[in-house]
C-alpha cells in the first residue's frame, strides 16, 4: 500500500515534469554577437537572457518570448580591441527543426552607435530595413502600419525575422568600452500563422514564397549546395544549363575542394566553429562550410566521399554522420541527398592495378557504403551517379574500347588512342602549366559524354 510519502514523491514527481514540460515549451529570441577578429567578452544580462560565450569572438543570446506581448531583452559586452562586431537579430532554432518566427522593435546601444535600431526608417523596394544587413531575405520583413493586434513597440514600424532569415548590423566598437544593447522582442504573429497554415494543411508558405520568388528565376526553383570534390563538380557541370533548357531555374552552391574526404569537409568545419577568423576554417572561396549552409535556404545538401576512399566504409564515420548532424543545424529546412562518386575505368594503372581490384569490384564497394551511410545518416535519397556509370559500361552497345599497353610517346598531337565509349577522360592533351601540349592520362574524371549523364542523374 503506498504510504503518504510516497504520495508526495508522487506528487513532486509530476510537477518537475510539469516543469520540465513548460521549460521546453519555452520560446526564445536570439541576438549572436560575433567580432570580426576582435574578441568581446559577455557580460550580464539583467532581463534575464541565458549569454553563452561561443568562442573568443562569438556570444549568443537567448531570452523567452511570448506572442502579442513586447518584452525587453538585453545584454551587455565588452570589446578586448578596437574593432566591428557584428549584432544578429534572428529567433531560436527548435531541436524539432522548427524555426521560430520574432519581432524586434526600439534597438538601443549604449557604448556604440546603432543606425535605425527603431526600424522607422524607409526601408528599400525588396523591403529590407534601412541600415541593416540580411540573410535569406524572403519571408523576414519589415511591418509598417499600427495594426491593431499585432502593434510596433514604438513608431510605426518593427521588423520579423527567423533564425534563417535573419538581419545583422556591424557596429564600431572601442577597447575596454562596454556595450549595452537592449531590444524589444516578441513571438512574431507569423509564426503562429504558419503553425496554423501547417496545422489546416494550407499550402500558404508555397504560395508566399512563390508571390516574393525574384523575377529573375523562371520555372521552378531549386537550390542546391554541393560538399564535395571535383566529382561533383564534374557530376554538376551541365546541370545549370539543363534545368535552364527546361524553364527552370537552379542556385548551385559549392563547398567543394580537389580530392576533399568527408573528414577533411568536417575537421575545416570545426576548425571555423573553433576560431572563426581562423583563415583555414574558410576553405571555399574564403567562406566556412557554416557561412554556406546559412547563406541560403537551400532545399538540397549534398554529400560525398573522395573517391578513392569510397570502397572504405570506414573512412565514411562518424564524419557523414557529424556533417549531416551539422547540415540538419544550419540548414534545416534541406533535404540531405549521397552523391555516389564512380568507379575508374578498367585501363587504370592507379587504384585497380595496384590493388588488383576489378572495375565492378570497385563500383560494388563503393556502391555498398554509399548505401550503408545513406541509411545511417537518414538521407533522404542517393543520388546513383556511379550505378548510372556502371550501367552504361555493361552495356554491349557502350563497351569501352581502348588498347592495351599505350606508349605516349608514340602519338604526337592532336593524334589521341582510340577509347571509344570512354566515360572518362583517359587520354587527353593537356597545355596546363606547360608550353606544349602533352598527353595526359586520367582515368577517373568526366568527359564531355558522362558529365551530361552525370548531370541527368
Ligand atoms: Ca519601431
Amino acid at each position: 500500500m503506498p504510504t503518504r510519502k510516497h504520495c508526495f514523491v508522487a506528487i513532486g514527481l509530476v510537477l518537475l515534469v510539469a516543469r520540465a514540460s513548460d521549460l521546453k515549451a519555452q520560446d526564445k529570441a536570439r541576438i549572436d554577437l560575433k567580432g570580426d577578429k576582435t574578441a568581446i567578452k559577455a557580460g550580464a544580462s539583467d532581463t534575464g537572457a541565458k549569454i553563452t560565450q561561443k568562442s573568443q569572438n562569438v556570444i549568443y543570446c537567448e531570452q523567452a518570448v511570448t506572442a502579442g506581448k513586447w518584452e525587453k531583452f538585453a545584454l551587455t559586452f565588452t570589446p578586448e580591441a578596437d574593432g566591428k562586431v557584428d549584432v544578429m537579430l534572428r529567433g531560436e532554432f527548435q531541436a524539432n527543426g522548427v524555426q521560430l518566427w520574432i519581432d524586434y522593435d526600439k534597438l538601443e546601444l549604449a557604448g556604440a552607435t546603432i543606425v535605425n535600431g527603431d526600424f522607422e526608417q524607409k526601408a528599400d523596394p525588396a523591403n529590407v530595413p534601412a541600415g541593416w544587413q540580411f540573410k535569406s531575405w524572403g519571408k523576414s520583413k519589415v511591418v509598417r502600419g499600427k495594426d491593431e493586434s499585432h502593434p510596433p513597440h514604438s513608431g510605426e514600424a518593427y521588423v520579423v525575422v527567423s533564425h534563417v532569415n535573419c538581419i545583422w548590423q556591424t557596429l564600431d566598437v572601442k577597447k575596454d568600452q562596454a556595450v549595452t544593447l537592449t531590444v524589444y522582442a516578441r513571438l512574431s504573429a507569423s509564426d503562429a500563422q504558419d503553425a496554423q497554415d501547417a496545422a489546416s494543411g494550407e499550402k500558404k508558405d508555397e504560395k508566399k514564397m512563390q508571390a516574393t520568388k525574384p523575377k529573375s528565376y523562371p520555372g521552378k526553383l531549386v537550390r542546391i549546395l554541393l560538399i564535395g570534390n571535383s566529382y561533383s563538380q564534374n557530376a554538376s557541370e551541365y546541370l545549370p544549363a539543363l534545368v535552364e533548357s527546361q524553364g527552370n531555374s537552379l542556385v548551385l552552391g559549392h563547398a567543394e575542394i580537389g580530392g576533399c574526404s568527408l573528414e577533411k569537409h568536417w575537421t575545416l568545419a570545426q576548425k571555423f566553429e573553433a576560431n572563426p577568423s581562423d583563415f583555414q576554417g574558410k576553405p571555399y572561396s574564403k567562406r566556412s562550410l557554416r557561412e554556406l549552409l546559412e547563406s541560403d535556404t537551400w532545399d538540397i545538401v549534398t554529400l560525398q566521399q573522395h573517391s578513392w576512399l569510397s570502397r572504405d566504409l570506414k573512412t565514411y564515420r562518424p564524419f557523414a554522420a557529424n556533417l549531416a548532424a551539422y547540415i540538419r543545424k544550419y540548414a534545416p529546412q534541406a533535404k540531405i541527398l549521397v552523391h555516389e562518386t564512380w568507379a575508374y575505368r578498367t585501363d587504370d594503372m592507379g587504384l585497380l592495378k595496384k590493388t588488383h581490384t576489378t572495375q565492378e569490384q570497385m563500383y560494388q564497394a563503393l556502391h555498398d557504403a554509399y548505401q550503408v551511410i545513406a541509411k545511417e545518416i537518414e538521407a533522404d535519397r542517393i543520388i546513383p551517379t556511379g550505378t548510372a556509370f556502371q550501367n552504361a559500361r555493361q552495356d554491349p552497345r557502350w563497351k569501352l574500347e581502348v588498347p592495351d599497353n599505350v606508349d605516349p610517346s608514340a602519338y604526337k598531337y592532336p593524334d589521341l588512342p582510340v577509347q571509344k565509349h570512354s566515360l572518362v577522360l583517359g587520354w587527353a592533351w593537356s597545355k596546363k602549366g606547360k608550353a606544349t601540349p602533352q598527353l595526359i592520362y586520367d582515368p577517373k574524371h568526366c568527359n564531355a559524354a558522362s558529365k551530361y549523364l552525370a548531370a541527368v542523374v
